[in-house]
C-alpha cells in the first residue's frame, strides 16, 4: 500500500535517560508492528526532555543514540520518518496556537505533573513541565494523524489531545484529524523491578528499577535476579495479589507473545527463581541483535545525522499546510 492511502501515525519518546524494555513493550515493538499499515512518523521528541534539566553534552549525544536505537529495534528509516522534534519548527508554532485554546484546569489534572512535582513548591517547578501535554498534542494534531500507538501513561495526555483537538474543531471549523490512541494487550505498563507500584522510568535514578536495552547481558541477568516478588510459592498471574511476579510475566509476554496467564500456567509448579532465570535468557536473546545493530549504526554518525536532517524536512513539507490553515482559521494575516 502505498503511503498517500495509508492512515497517519505518530508516536515519540524523550531522549531522557536510558531506553528500557518498559520503553520497548509500551511503544517501540508496537511501532515495529505496526509500520508496514500506517504511514508513520517517529520522533525524538528533544524538546520534552528539557522540561527536566539536561547535560547539554550528553543530551546530544543521547538525541543520536535514541535515532540509532529506533533503527536498531527494527524501524525501517525508508519507510518512516524518523526525527528529532527541535528540527521541525512547525511543533513550537502550532503548541503556542493550542496553548491559547487549553485551560489551566485540564492541564492541573493531569496525573503526570501531579507525580513529577510531588513535594516540590510552584518556585521550583517548570512551566515546561506543566504544559508539556500541549506540546504533546501539537506533535499529533500537526500531521492529522490517526494512530497514536502509546503506553497506558499517556492515556490522560492522548485524551486531553483528542479535547483540544474538538474544541479547536468546533471553534475554527474542521482543523485537526480527532487522534486514537493504540495500546497494546501485554505490556502498556511496565513497572519498575525493585517497586512494582511504580512505572519503569528510564530517568530514574537506581538502575536496578530497569532494564536498559544497551545494558550488558550479565547486568540484565543481575537485575532479572533481583526483581521484588513475594514469598508465595508457585506461579500465578494476580496483578494485584502480586504484581512483582505479574510485571515480570508481562515483561516475558511482552518478549515472546504468550499471554501472562498463559505463561503462569506454564510456570505454575516452578518457583521465583526459575521465571527469572528464562525471563533474563528471554531478554539477553531478543536484544542481542538489537545490540549489535545499534553498535554498528553508531560508527556511522554521518549517516544518522542526513537522516535526521531529511526526516525532519520531509516531516516540515508535512506540518505546514495544518500550521498554515490553523493560523488563516484564527485570523492572523497571511505572512
Ligand atoms: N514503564 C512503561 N511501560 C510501558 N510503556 C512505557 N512507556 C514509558 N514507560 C513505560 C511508553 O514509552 C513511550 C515514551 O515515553 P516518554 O519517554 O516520552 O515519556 P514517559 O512516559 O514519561 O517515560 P519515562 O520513562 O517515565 O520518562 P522519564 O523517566 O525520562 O521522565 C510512551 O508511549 C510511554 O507510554
Amino acid at each position: 500500500m502505498s503511503h498517500e492511502t495509508q492512515p497517519v501515525l505518530f508516536s515519540g519518546i524523550q531522549p531522557s535517560g536510558h531506553l528500557t524494555i518498559g520503553h520497548y513493550a509500551g511503544a517501540l515493538r508496537n511501532w515495529v508492528r505496526l509500520q508496514h499499515e500506517y504511514d508513520c512518523l517517529f520522533c525524538i521528541v528533544d524538546l520534552h526532555a528539557i522540561t527536566v534539566r539536561q547535560d547539554p553534552a550528553t543530551f546530544a549525544e543521547r538525541c543520536l543514540s535514541f535515532a540509532a536505537q529506533y533503527i536498531a529495534v527494527g524501524i525501517d528509516p525508508q519507510a518512516s520518518t524518523i526525527f528529532l522534534q527541535s528540527h521541525v519548527p512547525a511543533h513550537t508554532e502550532l503548541t503556542w496556537l493550542l496553548n491559547c485554546n487549553a485551560y489551566v484546569g485540564e492541564l492541573s489534572r493531569m496525573t503526570q505533573f501531579k507525580a513529577k512535582t510531588q513535594g516540590k513548591t510552584d518556585k521550583t517547578i517548570g512551566v515546561g513541565l506543566f504544559d508539556y501535554p500541549v506540546l504533546m498534542a501539537a506533535d499529533i494534531l500537526l500531521y492529522q494523524t490517526q494512530l497514536v500507538p502509546v503506553g497506558a501513561d499517556q492515556k490522560q495526555h492522548l485524551e486531553l489531545t483528542r479535547d483540544i483537538a474538538i474544541r479547536m474543531n468546533h471553534h475554527y471549523g474542521p482543523l485537526f484529524t480527532v487522534p486514537e490512541g493504540f495500546f497494546p494487550e501485554v505490556g502498556a505498563r511496565i513497572m519498575s523491578l525493585q517497586d512494582p507500584a511504580n512505572k519503569m522510568s528510564k530517568s530514574d535514578p537506581n538502575a536496578n528499577n530497569y532494564v536498559a536495552l544497551l545494558d550488558s547481558p550479565e547486568t540484565m541477568r543481575k537485575k532479572i535476579r533481583r526483581a521484588v516478588t513475594d514469598a508465595t510459592p508457585g506461579i500465578t498471574y494476580e496483578p494485584d495479589a502480586r504484581p512483582g511476579v505479574a510485571n515480570l510475566l508481562n515483561i516475558y509476554g511482552a518478549f515472546t507473545g504468550e499471554s501472562p496467564a498463559a505463561l503462569a500456567e506454564r510456570y505454575a509448579d516452578k518457583g521465583n527463581a526459575a521465571l527469572k532465570h528464562d525471563l533474563a535468557e528471554v531478554i539477553v536473546e531478543a536484544l542481542q541483535p538489537f545490540q549489535q545493530r545499534y553498535h554498528d549504526l553508531m560508527t556511522n554518525r554521518d549517516y544518522l545525522v542526513a537522516l535526521l536532517r531529511q526526516g525532519a524536512q520531509s516531516a516540515q513539507q508535512r506540518a505546514l499546510p495544518t500550521l498554515r490553515a490553523t493560523y488563516e482559521r484564527m485570523g492572523f494575516l497571511p505572512a
